[in-house]
This record gives C-alpha cells, structure tokens and sequence, in this order.
C-alpha cells in the first residue's frame, strides 16, 4: 500500500517558523558542493552544458579574437604595435569570463587543447599587466578614444570599470587555479589585489571610492577563499561599507545603488547588473564576517525584488534606458529589458541568500530564473545570445553571436559550466538537495564519502528517485526541496499567483515506505541511518499550471501565463497555424495538455490546448476556435525571428486581430525622445534596422554612463 504525506496541513506553522528563522544566521556555513562532484547526465542540462563547451566557449573566443579583445592585451604588453580595439573599458573582461567558463569545463572534461590555449591567453594577460599589478589594457594603451571613460590616469573615474574589470580577473583566476591546478592567473589576480589593496581603503592617501561597477567583492571574496588572505576580505567589505557614503565628494548615485549606505536601502534600484553582483558581494561579506545588520539589509532589499520587480522568467531591471529597475510592479512585457547578465545575477545572489539562510525560498526564484530567464540567453546552437529578454515579441528582436558591448556572451559561457555546482549544499551533517536532475554525485559529509544518484526525467517529470551510497552507513539529515511550484506557490511572494489550487500530492516514500520527516524553510528533512541503496521516491506532481500576476502590475492585467514544474511556456507564431499570436486569447476554462517532441527544439514538452481567435472580416471582427500550441520559453526565437508571448489575454478585448499588411508601419523613434540630442554609437548592432545604442550628445553626463537603448519598432 502507498503511503503518503500530506505537507499542505504543516504550511501555516511551517511559514511562521520560516519568518522567525530568517531572522537568525545559522551555525556553521553552509557550502555549496562543488560542480566538479556533481555529473549531470540527464536530458535537460548536459546536453545544454556539452554545447556550452564545445560551441560557445570555442565561439566566443573566437569572438574575441576577431573583436581584438587579444590584441588589446598583446598590445599593452608591448608584443604588438597598433591602435587599441573596441568601444567599452570593460572589454578585457570578455577573455576573463571565458577563461572562467573554460575552466569550469576542464574541471569536467578535460580537454589538452583548451588548457593549452588558456596557457596561450593566460600568458597575453600576465604580460600585459604593469610592473606594480596594474591591469585594465585601455587605460595602459592610453586610447583616447575611451578617455571618456577613464579619463586621463588610472582610477580617475568612479565608472571607469578599472574594479569591474578586476573583479573578473580573480574570478576567472580562482577558477583556473582549482581547475588545473596553475597559479599562472591566480598570480596576476594577486598582483592587481594586492594592488587594489593599497590604492583604495579608509586610509591617509587612499582612494574612499565604492567600485563603481560591482563585480570585485564577489571576486575578492573569491580570492580570500582561495589564499586565506584576509586583507582580500577586508578590502571587500570596505567596498560594500563604502557604497552610498560618497566620501571623496563623488556625486552620489541609485544607478550604482550608491544613493544611500546599503545598510540603509530597502527598495532595489538603479542599474540591475550592478544591483545583483554586489547585493551577491554584500551576501559573502556578510556571511565571511558573521554580519548580521548587512544580511537584514539585504533580506529588506530582496523582499522588494522579489515581490514587486521579479519578472516571471525570474529576469530583473525592466528599463533599458540606465539597464535598470523602474518602480514597483513596472514589468512591462514588450519592452522588458532582463539583461541576461541581470538574470544570472539574480542566481548568484539568491544562492548566496540560501547558504545564508538554509531557506529554499530564494531556491525557488534561483530555479526560476535558471529553467527560464538564464538560458533563454542563449540559443539551443550555443553560438548567438540574447542581451536583453523581453516576454513579448513582435519579430524584431533575434539572438546575434557578439555584441559590440559583449558582456553577455561570456557570462552565460562561464554560468551554463557552472551548472551543476547549485544542485546541493552541505552544512554540519546536513545534505541539502536543491535542485532536481539525473546525475551522479560524489558528496562529503563530514569526512564520510558518498555517492548521490538521481533518476529523473526533471524538468519534465516530477518523479525524482535518488539513490543514496554512503562508504560507511551514516546518520545525517537529508533535505529534499520542495519546490514552491509544488505547494501553489509560484514564487515566495504576493506578485504572481496559480489561478487555481492544484491538490494532488507530493508523496515521499523511503525504500518503498513512507519514513518520518519534518518540513523545514520550505525542505523535508529525513534524518537516519542511511546505508548503502537506501532509495528516496520524490514525486513531485507536475500538472501544467495558470499564472496571474498581481494586480498592480498593469502589462499583465487581464492576462495568464502558462508553467508546468519549473518551466515557464510562451506562444511563438511558428507553431500557430497562422503563424500569428497577438491575435488569441486562452480563456480561463479552456482545457490545457502537454505532450513530449523528441524531434523539436532539442527535445521539449509541448502544451497544446484550444485558443479563440480574432479576425478581421472586412469591417467585422469574428471570433474563431484554434488550436494553440505553447513551448519553453528559453527555447523561444531557435526558428528565426517571429511573434512571442509569455502573458496571454483569457479575453477578448485584450487579443488583436492582426493588422492588415496595407496598414503601414511606422518607426516612432520621437515616441522615445530620440531627437537631434541623440546619436547612435558605434556599438550599435547596425546588422539589424531597429537596434540602436543611443547616447546624449556630448556632457559629461551622457559620457557618465547614461546611455539608453532606444528599440524602435513598429506598431
Ligand atoms: O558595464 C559592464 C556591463 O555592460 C554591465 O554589467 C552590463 O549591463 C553592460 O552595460
Ligand atoms: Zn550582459
């Protein structure tokens, strides 16, 4: 006989524990378990995180072979003669990113040819770096181009990127070094950070600046991990401490989030890369320091995201113009900006919540953005990214393979390598199980070995077996996530909600039985003596789901998007018989299935249901039933540009019939503001008539990093 568990009935007490607990840091730390013991072998991601290595990683080196972003650095190491190349201050950074991902990848696989020609671009690096440990190849190659940038010295400017710049370079060093075991890299990212150390700090002589561009106490961090040396630590911590104080008369700033001391914000604001990457150094310093005011600040900060800013691809910063985040509940659909690189952000400091917390809410928003927002950034061929990630589509926007400003490209190659690394946490005796997909792990307890294997077809199944090998019978905990797609709960927050309360339910079963267990910050954990095949039956039921965003966010009033388990679905026209999608609506009843294409988009789960569509007839407009298909929307635009959208109308009134093609379009560019003020810059993708970067002439506002993306596109 099957037993079941019945969690809903624990939820109340559950989520009132959850609130008090939040309050308090937990004992010893809890670390994430190292990609490198973690072999996914499922469907989903290895096949994702094998063209991540063979194809992006080899594509974007390419890339930068071809943009110069190699030269930059033999040319500032005097190996070259020429003129410096590229528009951004930040473009050493595209080489750093791939080197990281690289790394992770050899850690997985090992490949001689790619750690030899890391060797080779490590080798361009080091070279290029100055005597004292300086490193940021546009300011040593004195291009004047960039002057606007930098200025006329090293450090000049708040937004020169020197920081940013780096940040990346110890990220991609700590990586190398425990990838391969070579200090080539490590070397040069202690140089520059012990440079770094003397320039900046409170001290007589020093400079009081924040970073400018986060990204560096994330990899100090790093670095103080990999060396135990604390003055990295401590340079980190005085970024974080120096943000919002404006001590040297710098004009203060919510781009940069440097408005106010961090420990005084609450809202989250201003430029959405920059708020992800140091609310995730704010996180490691807090969590390396036991600091507990700076993880309440950062608990008040998250609140506001994930409860008024959080798209439901899990992607942030809604505004091109500043890359940033608009007021509360602004999420509009069309124009959504979700920055790719936002997104992965958003990984990176929910991750860090969760070590600090033990709570597998900000699991739930790292899932969420990792099945939809993450890797729609880049496409199922693994050579074109997108930069920004709107949820509405009317055929202009397409994945390119570079960008003038290439920040994307790199991050998603060295994120889709790191994959396996957010899986499972370990804390004291305790296994966090956070993320479900086949594979094999090889996890220590304390300094009990043991073998995780999990059977699965996740995301598109919700049976998950894992078997347990431990070397030696060992009592431990084990804390399965449940995830909140699973409890009606699409996110932790009041922002979007399943139409209707699904009331299957999540059966655990250990070794065909059902075993004690508690539920916990969202886990249910299973503490015995686990011995060698011990077999955990997770079912997880996964029926395809409705969603309703809160009221207050206008763009999706009167709408519904559609998920199952973690994957969020959107309507391309491609799959529509008429090739068209603003012209349907999904009533609320319509019935909804699901169905597996082994023959598309890789590999997907399909839903299918039944649309009404609107026509014009002449001067009338009918209303026709038509089948509608819905896929995954990170696997939106693998077909060529076409319609897309997430929030689909349950009513007519909001669905529109399709334009008739005599109707002439019109760019509406004095809709945005673009007048003579404005000109495009040479980074604009010039491959594509509506995409253009937009900068105010001349000011040194415009050239302080105020720049818009303008999308003209027609109506
Ligand atoms: O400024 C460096 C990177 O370029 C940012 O993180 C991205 O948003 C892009 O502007
Ligand atoms: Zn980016």
């Amino acid at each position: 006989m099957k037993i079941r568990i019945f969690f809903s009935t624990l939820l109340l007490s559950g989520s009132l524990i959850t609130t008090v607990l939040a309050q308090k840091q937990p004992k010893a730390p809890i670390q994430q378990v190292s990609f490198t013991q973690v072999q996914m072998n499922d469907q989903f991601w290895a096949p994702r995180i094998e063209t991540n290595r063979t194809v992006s990683i080899p594509s974007a080196f390419n890339e930068c072979e071809k943009n110069g972003r190699f030269d930059n650095f033999a040319l500032a190491a005097g190996l070259i003669k020429g003129e410096h190349k590229g528009d951004f201050p930040f473009d050493d950074t595209d080489p750093y990113k791939i080197i990281e991902g690289a790394s992770y990848s050899l850690a997985a696989k090992y490949d001689k040819k790619l750690d030899q020609y890391l060797d080779s671009v490590i080798h361009l690096n080091s070279s290029a770096q100055e005597a004292d440990g300086y490193l940021t190849t546009c300011v040593t190659n004195k291009c004047t181009r960039l002057e606007g940038w930098w200025g006329k010295s090293r450090w000049e400017k708040i937004n020169s990127h020197e920081l940013y710049n780096s940040g990346h370079l110890y990220e991609a060093a700590v990586a190398h070094f425990q990838s391969t075991g070579k200090r080539t890299l490590l070397n040069v990212a202690i140089k520059n950070a012990d440079l770094v150390c003397k320039v900046f700090g409170p001290g007589e002589g020093q400079i009081h600046r924040p970073s400018g561009h986060p990204i560096i106490e994330m990899g100090l961090a790093k670095l103080y991990k990999a060396t135990g040396d604390k003055k990295y630590l401590t340079m980190a911590k005085y970024f974080v401490e120096e943000t919002g104080r404006g001590t040297d008369g710098h004009r203060l700033n919510e781009y940069s989030q440097d408005h106010m001391p961090i420990l005084k914000q609450a809202e989250i604001k201003g430029h959405a890369v920059r708020a992800g990457y140091l609310y995730s150094g704010v996180a490691d310093v807090a969590a390396l320091t036991g600091d507990t005011a700076y993880f309440h600040a950062l608990t008040r900060i998250w609140d506001n995201m994930a409860s008024k800013k959080l798209y439901i691809t899990g992607g942030i910063g809604s505004r091109a113009q500043g890359e940033g985040f608009g007021p509360d509940y602004e999420l509009h659909n069309h124009t959504a900006y979700c920055e790719t690189c936002a997104a992965i952000s958003n990984v990176y400091w929910n991750q860090r919540m969760f070590l600090a917390t033990g709570d597998s809410k900000y699991i739930d928003v790292l899932e969420r953005a990792l099945y939809n927002g993450v890797i729609s950034g880049v496409s199922l061929s693994g050579d074109k990214f997108f930069y920004d990630n709107p949820l509405e589509s009317m055929g202009q926007h397409e994945r390119q393979a570079w960008f003038g400003c290439a920040c994307c490209p790199g991050n998603i190659t060295r994120f889709m390598a790191s994959v396996p690394g957010y899986m499972y946490a370990v804390q004291e005796n305790t296994l966090f199980v956070n993320l479900y997909s086949q594979s094999i792990s090889n996890i220590e307890i304390q300094k009990n070995k043991l073998e995780l294997k999990q059977t699965s077809e996740y995301p598109w199944d919700g049976k998950v077996i894992l078997t347990v090998t431990p070397t030696k019978a060992k009592k431990f905990t084990l804390k399965l996530r449940m995830p909140g797609w699973a409890e009606n709960s699409p996110v932790p927050t009041d922002l979007y909600a399943y139409a209707e309360k699904n009331n299957e339910n999540v059966q655990v079963l250990v070794n065909g039985k059902v075993s004690k267990s508690t539920k916990e910050k969202g886990y249910i954990s299973i503490k015995r003596l686990w011995k060698k095949g011990d077999r955990i039956e997770f079912l997880l039921p996964m029926p395809v789901r409705r969603v309703k965003a809160n009221d207050n966010v206008v763009d999706d009033r009167g709408k519904m998007a559609f998920e199952r388990g973690p994957v969020l679905y959107c309507l391309e026209a491609v799959d529509q018989t008429d090739k068209h999608v603003f012209n349907k609506f999904i009533p609320e009843n319509a019935p909804l299935n699901y169905e597996f294409k082994n023959d598309l988009l890789n590999g997907v789960m399909l839903l299918k249901g039944t649309a009404q569509q609107i026509e014009k007839e002449g001067d009338a407009v009918v209303q026709k039933e038509v089948p509608f298909t819905a896929i995954p929307y990170s696997t939106w635009n693998n077909r060529g540009a076409n319609e897309m959208a997430v929030w689909l109308p349950v009513k007519a009134e909001i669905a529109r019939p399709t334009p008739d093609s005599t109707i002439a379009s019109s760019a509406i560019a004095n809709v945005y503001g673009v007048n003579d003020q404005w000109e495009p810059t040479s980074s604009s993708d010039v491959s594509k008539p509506y995409h253009y970067w937009w900068l105010k002439k001349g000011t040194e506002e415009s050239l302080d990093y105020v720049f818009d993306k303008i999308v003209i596109y027609c109506l």
